[in-house]
């Protein structure tokens, strides 16, 4: 009989569809139905299912050149037939050469752990851009108006408007338009702007490569008279650039070329078969406009009188317009799809406040601190002017900071035409950093919608979520999303309000693998890390920014004394690496693998016979020995000791990478050169296990960073980073850990680390025992700490920890004080990977951990939920108190296993979906792991209670 049944159930299961796998979240390069011109692109899916433990066993992907041929399960392009395999990600397309502007369908079915077929997934598409030099139709063109710039300090000549009309005489089947710029573009058809884009076509080195963008415009075209319009800005191109002004270059902006400048073509496929192409051309016709200026740093100023309504339609008269300027190419540039993602408008928010001073001028608060700029709303009289300053922060008295901005202007200005139904402005070429707006020029108390905030910032995908009972640290987490939003802007900039806005390699690094778990970050450093492999210097190392402008003499041109660092140089290697754990990225560490050879290679020339980066070898850059822990608090960790420890962890990461991409050579020769730095590190830089340097050899520390505080290796940071890139045997790490621990204690359980030494100290400690300690730093409110801003009323993190204190205040607002910076929020790596718990044991998450950390119970923290949503499909792990037990909740995504481990007293007080663990289809995979067991688990949906004991 009971054979009988389980006959029946197996039979009925095999009747109905088999496997419940469904394939969805279909991506390709990382983004939804996508224009790319990667030639072989790779694809990826999640997976559902409704049953617990489920995986694939294998896969077809189907291409079509047609949507029909994709319906009937025709491939023409590329029928994969069934794959065994598991893999769910960078799928490499195997198909038919694709070619310029193929647009293809395709779509993906499984089979799960029993072999059985699921049901094909929804269509999706990407389509190809231009692949070919020679697809290239379009002139550079342009219009210099340099010569209308007011003189002075700054430098800012109008825009140029560029139009075109053209007669569109057949049914129109599809369009699409082909743009980029050398500096920023708008383009607008028949009045309407094209697409929601800002700042396109981002920063690269210009001499080397510079990206399009394509936009379907089918619906912009109309039967008749069609009129192209574009208004261009300087951006990055030609504008202001850092600090240059601040510190007195000999050149300040303009750093790759005088004027910005256009390439664009429209495209057009009729229904009758045949094609048109349009393209910036010397038929263009240019002129100034009303934009009069328009700056990143600078802001924008825009004189309503000088409209001249019409001009981006038809029938407009342009007789006085002139022939906009063709300009050569450069043989040199490539010009390739952005691969990032977009900068859009990601919120707008609406007003909190508005005072009056004073002195007649009103303070808006937006109650948050963004990167993005305001929409106004304004009614008034011809040639009323408002002026509209950004800042941070507040003095005492309620007038607005701007010191810490330095040489940026960050200043728009609205000229009104008078309309009498109200004039709605936006700037579109300049963005700011702030939550105060200061405006001048108002004759009465403006409405409370007068103005909105609108974020900018590359708009990427939310993949983590957290929350948890305790505010303090639902506070800390909101301001790390803010501040990594308003900096995650085209490229990763250190701040996004002062003369400054650049990609610091140190920060990107420290602070990466926290962004991985806030957003989807793949494509935003796909482009991020072309620019820096592209800044390589001629001797190896990685720059301190990128892109870095360079001079003719190749010398750095925002600054000479710019060049590299350690701690900053690594993100060559570090960022790469991220990419590769987080997303399973193996064409990433390809490309990037000559240049992270040839890095390799400049930091061998500087070790010694020991392997070691010794004292004072890094002395011919600026400042000595580079930044070192920058930012930290009391003596300096030795700037060389620490490069050592990078320069070992390089190794380590190259040898991993090298391994995955089956570069045995490599892989050999970076184990080698791990094991060498390891021993020369033991040799050099401790002493019975208790770290030190050679402090004289710094002198008094002159031309070191805070080298007056003097030098010592017996620090937080110095333990945390060798904790962290586990150079340490398990017995010297535990030695370590202790030390660590002590140093904290001695400190009154205060931090003294900097930007290198913060990123791993609470990770360090956890690994070594002392989550207490962790906890104890995360939910400090005393200076120095990141709750300290957060009651003292902070909504985003700040780049010191004295950024603001409440007995001195803005101490250091003359010089660099941002309170938009990303690096110290590089705790998120901790919230995620040991407080909520969930770490990658394989690339891209197919198996991971699941270890939180749990807080003593003096920490007023009972609950904790977060999700991390992976390539490999959405992540939950959440615990809370509740009366004598707690409880875990878990969700695994199919295809992938965890390993989750548990904290109890014994195995009778684990019930896991209400029976005892032990009981439990589960008990034969629970294995006792010191104080924790530990249990495999496959994919579904998982509630743990566990019996606390008083
Ligand atoms: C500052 C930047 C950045 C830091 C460098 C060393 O000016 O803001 O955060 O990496 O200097």
């Amino acid at each position: 009989m009971r054979y009988i049944i389980l006959f029946c159930l197996l039979h009925t299961a095999g009747l109905s569809f088999a496997s419940d796998l469904k394939p969805v979240n279909l991506r390709v390069e990382y983004k939804d139905r996508p224009f790319v011109d990667e030639r072989v692109p790779r694809l990826s899916w999640e997976l559902t299912a409704k049953k617990h433990n489920q995986f694939q066993s294998a896969y077809q992907v189907i291409v079509a050149s047609s949507l029909k041929k994709l319906k009937r399960n025709e491939g023409d392009l590329w029928d994969s037939g069934k794959q065994t395999s598991q893999a769910t990600n960078q799928i490499v397309y195997d198909g038919v050469a694709l070619s310029s502007r193929q647009r293809v369908w395709w779509k993906v079915k499984v089979w799960d752990a029993n072999n059985r077929q699921g049901k094909w997934s929804e269509v999706n598409h990407w389509e190809m851009g231009l692949l070919n030099q020679s697809d290239w139709h379009a002139k550079w063109i342009g219009y210099d108006l340099n010569h209308l710039a007011k003189g002075g300090t700054y430098h800012l000549p109008p825009s140029p408007y560029l139009r075109k009309e053209v007669r569109v005489q057949k049914e129109v089947r599809v369009a699409r338009l082909y743009i980029s710029s050398l500096g920023l573009h708008e383009f607008y058809i028949n009045g309407d702007k094209v697409g929601r884009d800002y700042f396109g076509s981002g920063w690269t080195d210009y001499d080397m490569r510079v990206y399009y963008q394509v936009y379907d415009v089918t619906k912009h075209l109309q039967q008749g008279g069609n009129t192209f319009g574009a208004v261009l800005s300087n951006g990055w191109y030609a504008g202001y650039l850092g600090y240059a002004l601040f510190v007195g270059s000999p050149q300040v902006r303009a750093f790759y070329g005088d004027f910005p400048l256009l390439k664009a073509q429209v495209e057009i496929q009729y229904s009758d078969g045949s094609s048109d192409i349009i393209s910036t051309d010397e038929q263009w016709k240019a002129s100034a406009g009303a934009l009069m200026e328009s700056d990143f740093l600078q802001g924008e100023t825009y004189d309503a009188t000088k409209e001249m309504a019409g001009w981006d339609r038809p029938r407009f008269d342009d007789t006085d317009w002139r022939p906009a300027q063709v300009m050569e190419d450069n043989s040199t540039r490539k010009i390739q799809l952005y691969p990032g993602e977009p900068v859009r408008v990601v919120e707008e928010l609406p007003i909190k406040s508005i005072r009056r001073l004073d002195n007649g001028k009103y303070i808006v608060d937006f109650g948050q601190n963004f990167a993005g700029i305001i929409r106004a709303r304004m009614l008034g009289q011809a040639h009323d002017t408002l002026v509209f300053r950004y800042g941070e922060m507040l003095h005492l008295d309620g007038t607005l900071v701007t010191e810490n901005l330095r040489s940026a202007r960050a200043t728009d200005t609205y000229i009104l035409k008078g309309n009498p139904e109200g004039e709605v402005w936006s700037p579109r070429f300049t963005y700011h950093g702030f939550q105060y707006v200061e405006i001048t020029g108002l004759k009465e108390a403006p409405a409370a919608d007068f103005l909105v905030g609108l974020a900018l910032s590359s708009d990427l995908e939310t993949a983590g979520y957290f929350e948890s009972d305790n505010e303090l640290l639902n506070k800390l987490y909101r301001n790390i999303v803010w501040t990594q939003r308003a900096n995650y802007l085209d490229i990763p900039t250190d701040c996004p309000q002062r003369d400054e806005r650049l990609a610091w390699t140190g920060d990107a690094q420290v602070y990466i693998r926290s962004a991985v778990y806030n957003n989807n970050i793949a494509a935003f450093h796909t482009k991020w890390i072309q620019d820096l492999n592209d800044a390589q210097w001629p001797n190896g190392a990685f720059p301190i920014y990128a892109p870095m402008p360079v001079n003719k003499a190749g010398i750095p041109a925002i600054r000479s004394s710019d060049t590299y660092s350690p701690g900053w140089s690594e993100a060559g290697v570090i960022c790469t690496y991220e990419i590769f754990r987080a997303y399973n990225d193996l064409r990433m560490v390809k490309r990037s693998l000559p240049y992270m050879v040839k890095f390799m290679d400049f930091l061998a020339t500087k070790a010694n016979n020991l392997g070691v980066l010794p004292e004072g070898i890094f002395e011919e850059i600026e400042p000595n020995g580079g930044f070192g822990d920058w930012l930290s608090i009391g003596k300096k960790t030795s700037p060389d000791l620490l490069a050592t420890l990078y320069y070992f962890y390089c190794a380590k990461l190259m040898k991993e990478m090298c391994e995955a991409i089956q570069e045995d050579e490599l892989t050999q020769r970076y184990g080698k050169t791990a094991e060498i730095i390891h021993s020369g590190f033991l040799a050099h830089y401790t002493d019975a296990g208790k770290f030190k340097t050679d402090s004289a050899r710094y002198g008094d520390g002159a031309g070191y960073v805070e080298g007056q505080n003097g030098f010592s290796g017996h620090t937080q940071t110095a333990y945390a980073n060798a904790i962290y890139m586990l150079i340490l045997e398990e017995e010297d790490l535990e030695y370590a850990g202790r030390l660590l621990r002590q140093l904290v204690e001695e400190n009154d359980d205060k931090l003294t680390t900097g930007f290198l030494g913060f990123k791993p100290l609470l990770p360090a400690l956890s690994r070594t025992n002392s989550s207490d300690k962790a906890y104890k730093l995360l939910l400090s409110t005393e200076y120095p700490s990141l709750g300290y801003e957060v009651v003292n009323g902070a909504t985003s993190i700040w780049e010191r920890w004295d950024s603001y204190t409440k007995d001195q205040g803005f101490v250091h607002n003359a010089a660099m004080n941002s309170f938009s910076h990303y690096a110290f929020g590089a705790i998120n790596e901790w919230i995620f990977e040991y407080m909520i718990g969930i770490k990658p044991i394989d690339r891209g998450f197919r198996s991971f951990t699941i270890k939180p950390e749990l807080p003593p119970k003096n920490i007023p923290l009972k609950s904790v939920k977060g999700t991390y949503h992976s390539i490999a499909g959405r992540i939950q792990a959440a615990w809370r108190y509740e009366d004598n037990v707690r409880i875990h909740e878990l969700e695994i995504p199919v295809n992938t296993t965890a390993y989750f481990y548990i904290e109890a007293r014994s195995l009778e007080d684990i019930y896991i979906n209400g029976k005892v663990l032990g009981l439990s289809e589960w008990a034969s995979s629970v294995e006792q792991v010191g104080v924790q067991y530990k249990l495999q688990l496959g994919s579904g949906k998982y509630t743990f209670k566990i019996n606390q004991h008083p």
